[in-house]
């Protein structure tokens, strides 16, 4: 058995259930197959199974009181997965279905976009299973303190630097950093993400979804394709989505769907972004009211925004959103190119059928690289104790993009694979991972 398959073997036997931590890993290790398994010197110094267990997991307990003076309790979990190149960093899940086979895939597979960044940041990622949605403010504070009352002891500036995710946004930020602050009385970069008042970057609130477009623009130009009139499809209308929508926009593509959980929507003029705004950003509402401002959009209920016909489809809400019979209707209704703003929404089934039928696939740990890579330029910033001003920071992330985009399209060339981005993302990014292990030793 090859040493890849052997890792990936017990990784599984290893972990049992734990089908999402399972499913990174699968993706990783077979596409790393070919480059790991004829370099005996990886196998030597157990490279491939140091990276499958992290370094270490983080788990407790969150008790809060709710506005009925009721006592909850949700599960806290932090996991430190490699802090080889640089602190561990990656985003906090507030999500009912957060478990610790979501926080283990988000971890590991943000040790490998974060690598790719070319900033010094090593994978990590945390969460909790609480549901901000219906949360009164005084409760979602409740809980962020509680939370982070807990976390505080393992993070810091050079250590560990959480940010937002699915749930947890400029809000919850706010309240996590006011604790920590209190409680390690010390300020500064220990969180990314936070309010331009108090040491946050300019350009992070978009930074993911810019960043998805700014590397798709130049996918597409490399193959003589550019955004101009084509339609565009986006899963989610959250943080990633409503940004790389905007950012869509401007380089003259049409956005015509969204979503949420509940369902989506369909504007054949192309998607109101500013009704999208104050319905998700200010009044934290359903995608469903988009209706109430554009009586011509349809809502439907439901999953199904993948049958809509585009020439690009983002998926920028959440892991496996994206099915083999969702790629197949896309590639049937003529997509050219798939960008995925949200961690692995693509299944592996999925992903086969767009390499297959040769569509433009940039995979997530490059595609939506660009939010974690401009929480590590606020980091700059608060150490140099500096703001950048907005174009400063949009110029360094487009620059940041424009290089995966070299690197991952190099390592798939290097590879024999020409246009097959997932071999090119986990090579490259595999790479400066394992010499940075290589050279620190058994550790
Ligand atoms: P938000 O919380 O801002 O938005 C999430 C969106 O996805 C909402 O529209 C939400 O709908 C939808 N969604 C979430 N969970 C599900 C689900 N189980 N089924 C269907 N829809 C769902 O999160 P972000 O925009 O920040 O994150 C979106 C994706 O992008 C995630 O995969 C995240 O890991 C990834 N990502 C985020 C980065 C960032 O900087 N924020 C950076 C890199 C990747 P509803 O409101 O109904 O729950
Ligand atoms: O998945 C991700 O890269 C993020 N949620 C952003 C992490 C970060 O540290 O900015």
């Amino acid at each position: 058995m090859s040493y890849t398959a052997k890792v990936l073997e017990r990784a599984i036997k290893n972990n049992p259930n734990e089908p999402e931590f399972h499913q990174a890993v699968t993706e990783i290790l077979t596409t790393l197959a070919p480059y790991a398994d004829s370099r005996p010197q990886y196998e030597k110094a157990g490279i491939l199974e140091r990276l499958v267990e992290p370094e270490r997991v983080i788990m407790f307990r969150v008790p809060w009181v709710d506005d009925n003076g009721m006592t909850r309790v949700n599960k806290g979990y932090r996991v430190q997965f490699s802090s080889v190149i640089g602190p561990y960093k990656g985003g906090l899940r507030f999500h009912p279905s957060v478990s610790l086979s979501i926080i283990k895939f988000l971890g590991f597979e943000q040790i490998f976009k974060n690598s790719l960044t070319g900033q010094p940041i090593g994978g990590g990622k945390g969460g909790s299973d609480f549901d901000p949605k219906g949360k009164s403010d005084r409760e979602v504070m409740a809980f962020c303190q509680s939370f982070m009352t807990e976390l505080c002891r393992h993070i810091g500036a050079d250590t560990d630097v959480p940010a937002g995710d699915i749930g947890v946004g400029a809000r919850e930020i706010g309240f996590l950093y006011g604790q920590y602050r209190r409680l390690a009385n010390t300020v500064g970069g220990v969180l990314t993400g936070k309010g331009l008042s108090y040491g946050g970057s300019l350009v992070r609130t978009e930074a993911t979804g810019y960043g998805l477009v700014y590397l798709m623009d130049e996918m597409l130009r490399r193959h003589n394709k550019t955004f101009e009139g084509k339609t565009v499809v986006i899963s989610g209308s959250g943080n990633v989505a409503i940004y790389a929508a905007q950012k869509a926009g401007e380089l003259g593509a049409k956005v015509v769907a969204l979503s949420d959980s509940g369902g989506y929507i369909y504007d054949a003029e192309g998607i109101d972004l500013d009704a999208v705004k104050e319905i998700k950003e200010v009044n934290r509402a359903r995608i469903g009211q988009y209706t109430n401002y554009r009586p011509n959009a349809v809502y439907t209920k439901g999953s199904g925004i993948w049958n809509i016909k585009c020439d690009i489809a983002l998926p920028c809400a959440t892991q496996n959103e994206l099915s083999e019979s969702d790629a197949e209707a896309l590639v049937k209704n003529g997509c050219i190119a798939v960008g995925e703003g949200a961690n692995m929404p693509s299944t592996l089934e999925a992903t086969e059928v767009f390499l297959r039928n040769k569509v433009l696939f940039a995979p997530g740990k490059a595609a939506n690289a660009g939010g974690v890579a401009t929480s590590a330029l606020e980091m700059s910033q608060n150490s140099m104790r500096m703001a950048w001003p907005f174009e400063e920071v949009d110029r360094k992330l487009k620059e940041i993009m424009v290089n995966i985009y070299n690197n991952i399209d190099e390592a798939a060339k290097e590879a024999g694979q020409e246009d097959n981005f997932v071999v090119g993302a986990n090579i490259a990014g595999f790479k400066k991972v394992a010499e940075a292990m290589l050279a620190q030793g058994v550790v």
